[in-house]
């Protein structure tokens, strides 16, 4: 068995059990948080993506589709990991949306990359991505971020926590890929993989168990410097 099949299986069946986590967050919960579908959803599509790519790699079937499995994961997920960061923030919809949208043109025009039979292509690729990605880091930074200008420092310091370990993180994909194979090439596949699976895994149940915990507590945040205002207002 290839070293990359077991740890797409490890990682399937964290992200399986963070889906049922989740789950379980959520239906304990108060209800206050009305984004609590988001971590689920993310989860259980890497975790099939990740059951995918294992079986793929594995020989069992869907053979000779780890990349677009992988793919196929980003283009759902990291657009729902970017609303799920902006709906904390409360930032305006036409934002999200630009940001959802640049985020998708990022792994579409990455799987170009990925996958092109030409230099030109490749790079051409590469250069759209890295552009998209630029314009998702830039909203994050300034629209998305004047969601909370006006709330107490502890919300924003929360807030800019949470996307600058965000905007820290993503920024290592590219710059593995350029080590990788599709790119100078000093970094195995194998190795690729695995750095790829350890960098979802963190992105995923990582940040987005950070960003649901927070959210009750920038939740009460909220709550208080509401209580505060109408306190000083009255
Ligand atoms: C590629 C290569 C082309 C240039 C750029 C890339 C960026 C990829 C990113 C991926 C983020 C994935 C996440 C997954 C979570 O599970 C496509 C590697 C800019 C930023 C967060």
């Amino acid at each position: 068995m290839q070293v990359e099949t077991a740890v797409f299986a490890a990682v399937a069946a964290l992200m399986g059990v963070s889906t049922v986590a989740f789950v379980a967050f959520s239906l304990l919960g108060d209800h206050e948080n009305e984004y609590f579908l988001l971590p689920p959803a993310i989860m259980s599509i890497a975790g099939l993506s990740y059951a995918g790519m294992a079986a793929s790699s594995g020989g069992i079937a869907l053979e000779g589709l780890v990349v677009e499995l992988r793919y196929l994961d980003w283009a759902l997920t990291t657009p729902l990991i970017v609303l799920h960061i902006a709906v904390v923030a409360a930032a305006p919809r036409k934002t999200i949306a630009a940001a959802m949208g640049a985020d998708a043109l990022m792994i579409g025009a990455g799987y170009a990359a990925t996958t092109a039979a030409t230099p030109g292509v490749k790079w051409g690729g590469f250069a759209v991505s890295s552009v998209a990605f630029l314009a998702v880091v830039y909203l994050l930074l300034t629209t998305v971020t004047d969601g909370v200008r006006d709330e107490s420092a502890a919300v924003q310091g929360t807030f800019r926590t949470l996307r600058d370990l965000t905007i820290a993180l993503w920024f290592v994909y590219p710059v593995i890929w350029l080590l990788g194979g599709s790119g100078v090439g000093v970094i195995s596949t194998a190795d690729y993989h695995f750095i790829v699976a350890v960098l979802d895994t963190t992105a995923k149940v990582g940040f987005t168990s950070i960003v649901t915990f927070s959210i009750t507590r920038v939740g009460d945040l909220f709550a208080e410097s509401e209580t505060t205002t109408a306190t000083t207002a009255a």
